[in-house]
């Protein structure tokens, strides 16, 4: 009788919490922004093979990748000798961005695919006004990703991933921004003056 009493008084408890604090969390926190790079238009600095293509970055499946060098018969896509490697994701129209993951690859674990990445975000195709977001020097864990979550909500458009030593191979699963469609002009938005205080650097702390 007392174990009945005490899971109604828990029951009365419970849907009296939910009744006190039903939405006081704020959206950004819920991370109920949705995934905005998903599907969007890549571009690289070329692809392995075509099963690693660009688009495999934003395909919201972290077993497909996108893997920068050639060896394809025409070598149309191979990266230039000294090359960066490079991919740059459109969102195709301005965003409120409140978080940008750059997945690792999962399938097998590369330690020289997944080091010295630099993330950047502009509002120009061309990157000349270009903010660095965050970055990851270290090969760290198999399975690690880069992740950079700003204080406040950044504008942007596009977002590109580079490996800061030429001619080393990139391997990324997944390219994920969080936020919302704003619209507007292609260009007009140089409003990154904020993101360096406001923005978390992660790096692997495990050296490889
Ligand atoms: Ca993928």
């Amino acid at each position: 009788m007392k174990n009945i009493l005490k899971r109604v008084l828990t029951c009365i408890l419970a849907i009296g919490l939910v009744h006190t604090f039903p939405f006081a969390v704020k959206a950004e926190e819920t991370g109920s922004f949705k995934n905005v790079a998903l599907g969007k238009t890549t571009s690289s600095t070329g692809r392995y093979a075509p099963n690693f293509d660009d688009k495999y970055a934003v395909d919201g499946n972290v077993n497909t990748s996108w893997a920068s060098g050639a060896q394809e018969s025409d070598n149309k896509y191979e990266k230039k000798e000294g090359e960066n490697a490079t991919i740059v994701v459109d969102l195709e129209e301005n965003h409120m961005i409140s978080e940008i993951y750059v997945r690792t690859r999962r399938d097998m674990d590369q330690t020289y695919t997944r080091r010295n990445w630099q993330v950047y975000v502009s509002d120009s195709p061309d990157f000349k006004n270009q903010k660095l977001v965050g970055e990851k020097k270290l090969s760290g864990l198999f399975k690690e990703d880069l992740e950079m979550k700003f204080k406040t909500l950044q504008k942007m458009r596009y977002i590109k991933v580079t490996c800061s030593t030429p001619n080393d191979g990139m391997v990324i699963s997944e390219i994920e921004a969080y936020g919302y469609a704003i619209g507007g002009e292609e260009t007009g938005f140089a409003e990154y003056s904020d993101m360096e205080s406001s923005i978390k650097y992660y790096s692997a702390n495990n050296a490889v």
